[in-house]
């Protein structure tokens, strides 16, 4: 059986396909599935971010994957292949959430993981039964033990040429590795903590560090670990970091700002090679926190928190939410006060985005402030939820101001020198980024909901 593997893009507000040339690293999902499927069939995939979806495929079955704003073009291209008799099968976060509207579009759908799963609905395709309005779904969680192998250099995103003839690219570049799934925290918005159910699991560090070592031997040096909280289970971490030290590798990731509170675990994470951390501060309010059920998060230690991590020499990219109940008008200029004095290396915002199938959905759904039910607005740069203090074009005027001030020359200035101690290449590195999202924001007039 041929199988055809899409990763959607999402849309411009215009309507047009975002494509890009280059990505700093790249989903494994694709390979992995391939790697997952048992060889008497044939597997071939399109990440759409990079590459034109093939329209004409010969393939019997298309399966489709999707992250946030993604959703609105995956169900555009499931209909079309469904239109032209094609069987469609969906999975991922989003559509296990949402099974009742994926369903509309596809034929069936892989609910949670797809390993015990896989090779079911599969065999049902080949053999002909039907699979219309099926949901494939394992109970329990895979172990993690023993997950296939896939072949790194298929990455869709992965440049092989740049990699090949540019320095800039080799740093650019980083290649992705899973060690767990999941994360044990309550945040309401989230999606990977409803989606995983608040667990935590995490794959044998031997298996890990044999991932690392292919890429190694490939010439890779950076790594993207691409779980959602590595630092999920703190004896798990450690173990882990300690692993990596002889492999002499840099790494990026996300994780909570707890690192922070564990001078044995930072220390860890800095001599194994970490060089930058998402970290999802998401408001300077401690009532915000509190109102998102992230009230681990403790606003009034942020500042010394982020000078223990700055001074291993490791940039931190903060995740920043506005317009939450707490916030008025003046957050933006406090937040940027605080972004600023505290010297953060990138910036991501995000507008509060009621993910459909969490608890921040359903709060705001009762609370009849959801504005917008168009998915591929739910791109983190779009008014989503009626803001309480500010009208939501206020909310989106402080967006784009707080933004743009972030990324202006004087602020990169401020808060790029001097450079945290050590590793001054990649503070070299991290400038000239800031520089490339200046000039970018620049060219761009409106907010900026996909960064990444
Ligand atoms: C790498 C990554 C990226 C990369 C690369 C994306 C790419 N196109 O290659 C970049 C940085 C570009 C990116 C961008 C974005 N991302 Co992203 N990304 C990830 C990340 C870290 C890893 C994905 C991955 O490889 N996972 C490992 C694979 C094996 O797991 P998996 O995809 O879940 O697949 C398993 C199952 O879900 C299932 N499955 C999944 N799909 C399918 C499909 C079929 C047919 C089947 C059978 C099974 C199946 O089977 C797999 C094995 O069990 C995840 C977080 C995470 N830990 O997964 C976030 C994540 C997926 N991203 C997310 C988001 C929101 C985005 C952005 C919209 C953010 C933004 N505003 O900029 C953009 C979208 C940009 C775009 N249009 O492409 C969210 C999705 C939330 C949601 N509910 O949809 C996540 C979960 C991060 C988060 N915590 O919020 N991302
Ligand atoms: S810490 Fe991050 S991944 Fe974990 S539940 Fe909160 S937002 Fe989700």
């Amino acid at each position: 059986m041929k199988i055809y593997l899409i990763s959607p893009t999402h849309y411009t507000p215009d309507g047009n396909l975002v494509k890009s040339v280059h990505y700093w690293t790249s989903a494994i999902t694709l390979p992995y599935l391939k790697a997952l499927t048992p060889p008497e069939h044939q597997v071939v995939f399109t990440d759409e971010l990079m590459a034109n979806v093939d329209v004409n495929t010969d393939a019997d079955l298309i399966g489709i994957t999707a992250m946030g704003p993604q959703i609105a073009r995956a169900y555009d291209l499931a209909d079309y292949f469904r239109a032209r008799g094609k069987k469609v099968v969906m999975g991922g976060s989003w559509v296990s959430l949402n099974t009742e509207e994926a369903l509309l579009h596809c034929d069936a759908i892989v609910k949670g993981e797809a390993e015990p799963v896989w090779k079911d609905l599969l065999d049902d395709v080949a053999s002909g039964r039907n699979i219309e309005g099926r949901i494939y779904e394992s109970e329990g969680w895979h172990s993690m033990v023993g997950l296939p192998r896939f072949d790194y250099t298929s990455l869709p995103l992965f440049r092989p040429d740049l990699f090949k003839k540019s320095r800039f690219y080799r740093m650019y570049f980083h290649w992705p590795v899973l060690a767990s799934r999941g994360c044990p925290h309550p945040c309401e918005y989230c999606s990977v903590q409803t989606y995983y159910e608040r667990t935590f699991r995490s794959r044998p560090v031997e298996e890990v560090i044999e991932d690392l070592q292919t890429i190694k031997a490939l010439g890779g040096r950076r790594v993207l670990i691409l779980d959602d909280n590595p630092i999920g289970n703190v004896r798990y971490a450690k173990e882990l970091f300690k692993a990596m030290i002889p492999l002499k590798m840099e790494w990026a990731s996300q994780m909570t700002i707890n690192i922070a509170r564990n001078d044995e675990l930072l220390d860890l994470a800095a001599r194994s090679g970490c060089r930058s951390l998402s970290i999802g501060l998401e408001s300077v309010t401690q009532e915000n926190l509190e109102q998102i059920d992230k009230g681990f998060n403790k606003a009034q230690r942020f500042d010394e928190d982020l000078a223990k991590i700055r001074a291993k020499g490791i940039q931190v990219i903060a995740l920043m939410m506005v317009g939450l109940d707490g916030d008025t008008t003046a957050s933006f200029e406090k937040t940027r006060d605080f972004l600023v004095k505290n010297k953060l290396t990138f910036l991501k915002l995000f507008t509060p985005c009621p993910y459909p199938g969490t608890k921040y959905y359903d709060d705001m759904q009762k609370a009849g402030r959801i504005l917008t039910k168009e998915w591929n607005k739910y791109d983190y740069g779009s008014p989503l939820i009626q803001p309480t203090h500010m009208t939501p074009e206020e909310m989106m005027k402080g967006f784009d101001w707080l933004y743009k001030d972030f990324y202006s020359l004087p602020n990169i200035f401020r808060r790029m020198t001097p450079p945290p101690k050590g590793n001054y290449l990649e503070s070299a590195f991290y400038f000239i980024a800031n520089l490339k999202i200046y000039q970018h924001m620049r060219r761009t007039k409106q907010s900026w909901g996909t960064i990444s």
